[in-house]
This record gives structure tokens, C-alpha cells and sequence, in this order.
């Protein structure tokens, strides 16, 4: 052991930096963190760590750190700021949402942040204890949400692979998702690592030809926004095959039979021609999940990136449970609850305060009453900011999401946002967003704040306590924001002690220790049992996995998935296809950066230097494009660069872009937003997935070109 180490000290956390989970050591000395490392004894992740976590002394000390409140001085977005005092800022702001809640409403003012971050549940709090319910997230209609929310009302509970049991599964289903580099909703990327040790069989929807599309028994290229269809095609295969488990079906499930019927005309020759999977392919995909097991299904956000999102979610998530691979060893798993229920302060808001939520009365799963964590819909609500329509929404408050770079149609977002008469960003680093505030608060990295997480998410079988270890500058954490805000507002509400509702949470989960407690052992594991519906049945109308959801057809929608095409598809739009032939999809994940972040980071931009977009050889050479070259993509929205890529195995009909990038290293105010940023060429107009308000960021139509370097 070397001299430092042995006057260090070493705390026990977990890594935030993507949805997080892994178990840390922090070393720390004389109030510095020194080094971080992967926790040996953490059961997800085993003493590693992924780029991003190994990066995390390059974030917390890196000199572009936001350190203390600034105010904006000149125009907005002219990128002239002044450093002022927390004081003055909380004072400010209070003073400002004060008035535009006396003029306009509480729901005049909303707020928005990012995906799964540990402070996610604290923004609706806020929002909440101030009276609006206009809160938002860019992945909630159109990332893991879908999910959440069609699985609560269909099974009940929200299921997720068995990474923390004994029993590796015989066959794993990925379907729109690719664990190994995003690890993402439900697992950390080493359980996604690990559940491949036992040698499973494994089949793989995804049009790029990914690591785990190479390794797979059956591979299903699959034109870019049409997995319903070739979810239906599989649903087919089972049923009329008889391949299901019967006895589970029969006992479990509720609407087989309405369900074989329905299915009959979505054959896998019906199908081939829409997803551009030969029939073949489909039947022998359906036959070796079907046989195979236990077997896991990791389905991803791609699946949630269309308008149509809900019912494909639907028709995927019927696989397993005709399969009968539901809370078994080495399946698909409901977690044991070891964190009791957020603190959601839902009940201060009225009946009437709900009802104004933006969109909700159109989409039920998002923000009413098909909603568990009900949120605002974000193209509604920018046209609120924009036209004042259906009623004026005046102030922003975004903590935690480069608005800029991670909502559909960026020049739309910051039209919207130039119209705000307040807004306020609380973030680790200026950005093109933070940009056009008018108050930017400094906020703590995940080594400087307390926290809980319950993993794998939403099952939480393992609770996690993140845990305060060095303070940077001035910085706060959210949650502290929030508290303080909320007793400069003298809201009442949301005053008492981040801790204090941490300990809440540990208290009614019954995990028996305080956070401190917990933070020392780094996490509690809560006994598992398998099959609990055999105790108590499943929480839906029926008792039963509904096939038929009946909740569902309560609130006016199709209780049966069916298959639509995309709005702007080859197939929907020919007209556009003439001038815009290829397919595009975006956003498949890179180990290197989560969505829009670390691109200031220099070990990750070593490592990966610029944005690059994924092409068939052929294609290229029909453009005149050589690998590496800068390539011009452009939808009927706008067009941008990338470095060209060779896909030789991804379908030559298509394109794949990545997704948040910018340039923190051109400077402000604008960063280079507009040069490779995918979200310059989607679009937030409807239609909408008429459950969830979803828009589509996948499968669109675009063409490309030689750009010049
Ligand atoms: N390192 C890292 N980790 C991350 C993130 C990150 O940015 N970086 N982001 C986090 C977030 S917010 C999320 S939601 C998750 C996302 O992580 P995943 O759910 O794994 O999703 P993606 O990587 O976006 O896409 C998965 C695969 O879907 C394929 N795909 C693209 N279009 C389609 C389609 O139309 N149908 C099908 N079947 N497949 C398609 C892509 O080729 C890709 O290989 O990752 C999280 N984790
Ligand atoms: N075209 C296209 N668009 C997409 C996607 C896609 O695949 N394709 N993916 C979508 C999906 S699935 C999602 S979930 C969203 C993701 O969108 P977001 O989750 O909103 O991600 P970012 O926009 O990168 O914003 C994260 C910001 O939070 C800051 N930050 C990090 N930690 C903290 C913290 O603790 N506190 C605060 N206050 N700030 C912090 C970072 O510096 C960064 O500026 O993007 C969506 N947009
Ligand atoms: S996978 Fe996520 S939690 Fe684990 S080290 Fe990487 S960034 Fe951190
Ligand atoms: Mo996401």
C-alpha cells in the first residue's frame, strides 16, 4: 500500500453518473477527493467501474465546474453573467415565482430535469408544494415510462430481469436495447455483463448489428419504428403454434382468447414486408424464446422513441407472460420494495390543480389518471410558453437537462424559451441551455450529496445510499436547492431536512437502519421470493396479467395492441420518402457519455473525439462519402454533421445518428449546438402515441450528403 492511501479515508457511495448503481470507494484526503474506485463487494457491479464512473475525478474537479450563482447581465443568451451570493439568488427567485403565482396561477410556472437522476422525484415534490403540476422530463413519454406505466396497468407491478439471484436465464430477449453500452432501466451494465456468463441463447430486435447482435442465436434486423408489427408476428407464432405455457396462461393471464383471435391476420408473411425480417427469421425467433427457459426480456428506449409506443410495449411485454417467465429464477422479477413510498406531496395539489396539468386530459398515461408519476407533455407545454395557449406558462425552472440538446426540434425549444419572461438553470456546467437563463445555480456532482437509490430501478431489491463525500465551491445539491427555495417561498411544504426524508423512506421500506447506518454498509439487499402472485394474485381489476386490459379500455383506449405506421415513414409518407429516402434512427447509446454529458471531460473525448453516424459502405459510395468523412443529414427540419461511420451490417436503407452532442470547447454562448445535434432534425408536432403524448425519434426519413471538412 502506498503512503497516501494509507492516510486516506475511504467512504462507501454509489455512482450517479448514469442511472447509477454501482457500489464506490471514495478515497478522500484533507477534504479532496483523491480517487475513486469500483466497490469489490457490491452486487451490482463487483469492483468495476465503466468509463464514465472512471472519469469522475476529471467531472468533480474539472475548472469549467459551476461554482456559485450567477445572474444575467445584458440580453438573454447574449452569455454575459455576474457572480452573485446564494442569498441573492434564492431571494430572486422566490421574489419572481412569488409574483408570476399571484398573477398568472401556480401553474404559470413549471419545471423540468433529466432522466432518472437522484433528484428526479424531488422536481414534482417542488412542483407540487408550490401548487403546479406542470413539471417535465425529455425521456418520460418517450423513455422507460411506457414501460412503467402500461406494465402497472397490465401486470400490476413493473418487472425486471433476476440480475440479483442465483439462477443465470437460458435465453435472453433484447429487444430496442443495448445494455452493454447503456445499461440502463432496471440493471447496471455489469448485471446486463454478467447474466451472459451462463451462455444463454439470445436473440436480438435492433436494425445495427451490435456486439450482442453478432453473438445472437437469431438476429432480427428490424426496420427502424415498426416493432409492433414484429412484435405482433412473434405473439402470432406462439399462439397459434400453441407454444405458450398453457397452464400459466390459463390460470394467470386474463383475455387469451380474445387475444389469439385478434391476432390471427399478423402472421409472419404479413409481417415481413413491414419490418423487412424474412417470415423465417420471426418463426424461428418465436420458437426458441418459447422454448427456452427461464428466459429474460431487456427491452430498451427504442421501442418508446415513436407516436405509437404504448401498444408496442404492450405487445412486447405479452411475451414473457405467455411464456409463463414471470417472477421466476432467472426471468422477469418483481422487486421487493425495500424503499418505502417518496414523499410526493401529490395530495397538496387540488383536483382542479391536477386537471390543468399540460396534456393530461389527452394523455392519460402520462399526466392523469393512467399515470404514476404524472408529468406535463412537453410539446404542449412549449406551445404554452410560446403562444400563451391553452394558458400562459411563464417561468422554467430546469434542473439537470440540456433542453437544447435532448427535447425533438431544438430550434422550436429555444424559440419556446426565449419567450419565458423567468427561467433558472441548476446544473454541473454551463451549456447552450443554461445559456439562455436568466439565473444559473451551481449544482453538487453525485460525490457531494446524500441520496438513496432502490436497484434495480423500480424493483428495488437493493437499496443504495449515496453519500455526501467533498463539497465543491458553493455547489448544492437539488434536493438542498429545492428545501431552501421552498422556505425563502414560505411554501410549508418541502422545508423539513433532505435527511429527513431520506430516513422516511428507509423507515417505511423497513430496511431497518438510519441513512447514516446505511451509508457506512453501502447497501441492504431485501430477501427475495419468487412467484409472490401465487400469495395475493397480481394488482390489476382482474387478478390476473391482463392480455386484455381491461384499465385500459376503462380510460378509451385500444385494450388489444395493433399495428400503425410511423407518421414519417417510407411507407406513411412516400411523398417526403422522394426527397428524404433513407430511414434515420437515433440515440443507440455510446459508452463514453451519458445523453448530452462529459463531452468537456479530456479522457472521454480521447477516447472519443467526435459525433459519428453509422452508414452502409454502399450507401456511402452511392454519396460519394468515404469512412470518416463529415456527412451532411438532413430531414425536412433542418441539417447537421457527423463523422461517417461503416455499417456494413445495418440494413443500406438506413442511418443511425448519435444523440447530444455539443461542443463544450467552442465557448458561449452557443457551444456549437447546431452543428451535430440530432434533436435539429426531429420534430415534437403530432401526432402523438394517444396513451402517452409520445413523439417520434426514431424512424424518421432523411437524406445525406458529403459534407466538406
Ligand atoms: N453510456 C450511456 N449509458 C446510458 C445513456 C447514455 O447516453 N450513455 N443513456 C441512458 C438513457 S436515458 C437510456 S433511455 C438508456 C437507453 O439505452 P437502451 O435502452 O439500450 O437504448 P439505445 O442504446 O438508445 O438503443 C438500443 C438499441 O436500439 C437500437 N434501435 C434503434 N432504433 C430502433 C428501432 O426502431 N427498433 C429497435 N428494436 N431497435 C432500435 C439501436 O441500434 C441500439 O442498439 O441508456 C441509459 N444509459
Ligand atoms: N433524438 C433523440 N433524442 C433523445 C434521445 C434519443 O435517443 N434520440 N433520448 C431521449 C431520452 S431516452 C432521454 S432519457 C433524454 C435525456 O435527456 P436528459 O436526461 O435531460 O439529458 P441531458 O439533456 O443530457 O441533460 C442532463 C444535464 O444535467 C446535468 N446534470 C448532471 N448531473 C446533475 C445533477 O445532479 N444536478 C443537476 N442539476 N444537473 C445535473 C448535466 O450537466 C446535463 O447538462 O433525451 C431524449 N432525447
Ligand atoms: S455504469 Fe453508471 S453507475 Fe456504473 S460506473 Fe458507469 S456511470 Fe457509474
Ligand atoms: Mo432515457
Amino acid at each position: 500500500m502506498d503512503a497516501a492511501a494509507t492516510t486516506s479515508t475511504v467512504l462507501k457511495s454509489v455512482c450517479r453518473a448514469c442511472h447509477g448503481g454501482c457500489g464506490t470507494l471514495m478515497h478522500v484526503e484533507d477534504g479532496r477527493l483523491t480517487k475513486v474506485r469500483g466497490d469489490p463487494d457490491s452486487p451490482l457491479n463487483r469492483g468495476r467501474l465503466c468509463p464514465i464512473g472512471s472519469a469522475t475525478l476529471d467531472l468533480v474537479y474539472h475548472p469549467d465546474r459551476l461554482k456559485h450563482p450567477l445572474r444575467r447581465v445584458g440580453p438573454r443568451g447574449a452569455g454575459k453573467w455576474q457572480r452573485i451570493s446564494w442569498d441573492a439568488a434564492l431571494d430572486e427567485i422566490a421574489e419572481r415565482l412569488l409574483a408570476i403565482r399571484e398573477e398568472f396561477g401556480a401553474e404559470a410556472i413549471a419545471l423540468g430535469t433529466g432522466t432518472g437522476r437522484h433528484h428526479i422525484r424531488w422536481v414534482s415534490r417542488f412542483g407540487n408544494a408550490l401548487g403546479t403540476p406542470n413539471w417535465c422530463e425529455p425521456g418520460f413519454a418517450q423513455c422507460f415510462h411506457p414501460r412503467v406505466n402500461t406494465c402497472l396497468l397490465t401486470y400490476g407491478d413493473f418487472p425486471v430481469c433476476d440480475f440479483t439471484g442465483e439462477t443465470k436465464p437460458e435465453c435472453i430477449l433484447y429487444w430496442g436495447h443495448n445494455p452493454l453500452n447503456s445499461g440502463p432501466d432496471g440493471e447496471t451494465r455489469f448485471n446486463a455483463r454478467d447474466s451472459l456468463e451462463g451462455n444463454p441463447k439470445i436473440i436480438v430486435v435492433d436494425p445495427r448489428e451490435t456486439e450482442l447482435a453478432k453473438r445472437a442465436d437469431v438476429w432480427l434486423r428490424v426496420r427502424p419504428g415498426v416493432d409492433d408489427a414484429l412484435a405482433l408476428a412473434m405473439l402470432n407464432v406462439i399462439v397459434t403454434e400453441d407454444l405458450h405455457d398453457r397452464a400459466f396462461v390459463a390460470r394467470w393471464t386474463h383475455g387469451f382468447d380474445a387475444l389469439a383471435a385478434h391476432l390471427r391476420p399478423y402472421t409472419p408473411e404479413w409481417a415481413a414486408p413491414i419490418t423487412w425480417v424474412p417470415a423465417e427469421k420471426i418463426r424461428a425467433a418465436a420458437r426458441l424464446y418459447a422454448a427456452t427457459k427461464p428466459s429474460m426480456l431487456e427491452w430498451g428506449c427504442a421501442i418508446e422513441h415513436t407516436p405509437k409506443c404504448i401498444q408496442t410495449v404492450r405487445a412486447i411485454s405479452m411475451l414473457p407472460a405467455l411464456t409463463g417467465n414471470i417472477d421466476v429464477p432467472g426471468g422477469w422479477v418483481f422487486g421487493m420494495k425495500g424503499l418505502g413510498r417518496f414523499p410526493s406531496l401529490i395530495e397538496n395539489l387540488s383536483p382542479e390543480a391536477n386537471a390543468k396539468r399540460l396534456g393530461a386530459d389527452k394523455f392519460k398515461l402520462l399526466g392523469g389518471q393512467g399515470a404514476d408519476l404524472p408529468a406535463a407533455h412537453i410539446p404542449t407545454l412549449l406551445q404554452a410558453m410560446r403562444e400563451g395557449k391553452p394558458y400562459p406558462v411563464k417561468a422554467f425552472l430546469v434542473f439537470g437537462n440540456n433542453t437544447l440538446t435532448t427535447y425533438a426540434n431544438t430550434k422550436l425549444v429555444r424559440e419556446s424559451l426565449m419567450k419565458l419572461d423567468f427561467m433558472v438553470c441548476a446544473d454541473l456546467f454551463m451549456t447552450p441551455t443554461a445559456e439562455l437563463a436568466d439565473i444559473v445555480l451551481p449544482a453538487a456532482a453525485w460525490p457531494e450529496l446524500d441520496e438513496l437509490a432502490g436497484l434495480p430501478t423500480a424493483a428495488a431489491n437493493v437499496v443504495l445510499a449515496q453519500q455526501k463525500v467533498v463539497q465543491v465551491g458553493e455547489c448544492k445539491s437539488d434536493e438542498e436547492i429545492f428545501v431552501a427555495l421552498a422556505r425563502r417561498m414560505k411554501l410549508g411544504l418541502c422545508e423539513e431536512p433532505v435527511k429527513d426524508v431520506l430516513n422516511q423512506q428507509l423507515k417505511a421500506g423497513g430496511v431497518g437502519m438510519d441513512f447514516d447506518q446505511l451509508a457506512q454498509k453501502g447497501y441492504y439487499k431485501v430477501p427475495f421470493r419468487y412467484r409472490k402472485y401465487e400469495e395475493r394474485g397480481f394488482k390489476t381489476p382482474t387478478g390476473k396479467i391482463e392480455l386484455y386490459a381491461t384499465r385500459f379500455e376503462a380510460m378509451g383506449y385500444a385494450p388489444l395492441p395493433y399495428y400503425e405506421e410511423p407518421p414519417e415513414s417510407p411507407v406513411s409518407a412516400p411523398e417526403v420518402a422522394r426527397e428524404f429516402p433513407l430511414v434515420l434512427t437515433t440515440g443507440a447509446r455510446i459508452p463514453y457519455f451519458f445523453n448530452s454529458e462529459h463531452r468537456q471531460l479530456p479522457n472521454l473525448r480521447k477516447a472519443y473525439r467526435e459525433p459519428r453516424a453509422e452508414i452502409h459502405p454502399e450507401t456511402a459510395a452511392l454519396h460519394g462519402i468515404a469512412e470518416n468523412d463529415w456527412m451532411w443529414i438532413e430531414t425536412r427540419r433542418g441539417r447537421i454533421r457527423q463523422k461517417a461511420k461503416y455499417a456494413p451490417g445495418t440494413d443500406p436503407r438506413v442511418i443511425h445518428a448519435e444523440h447530444g452532442w455539443w461542443f463544450p470547447e467552442e465557448g458561449a454562448p452557443e457551444y456549437g449546438v447546431w452543428r451535430s445535434n440530432v434533436n435539429v432534425l426531429t420534430d415534437n408536432a403530432p401526432p402523438y402515441d394517444p396513451q402517452m403524448g409520445t413523439y417520434q425519434l426514431r424512424g424518421l426519413l432523411c437524406r445525406v450528403e458529403k459534407a466538406e471538412a
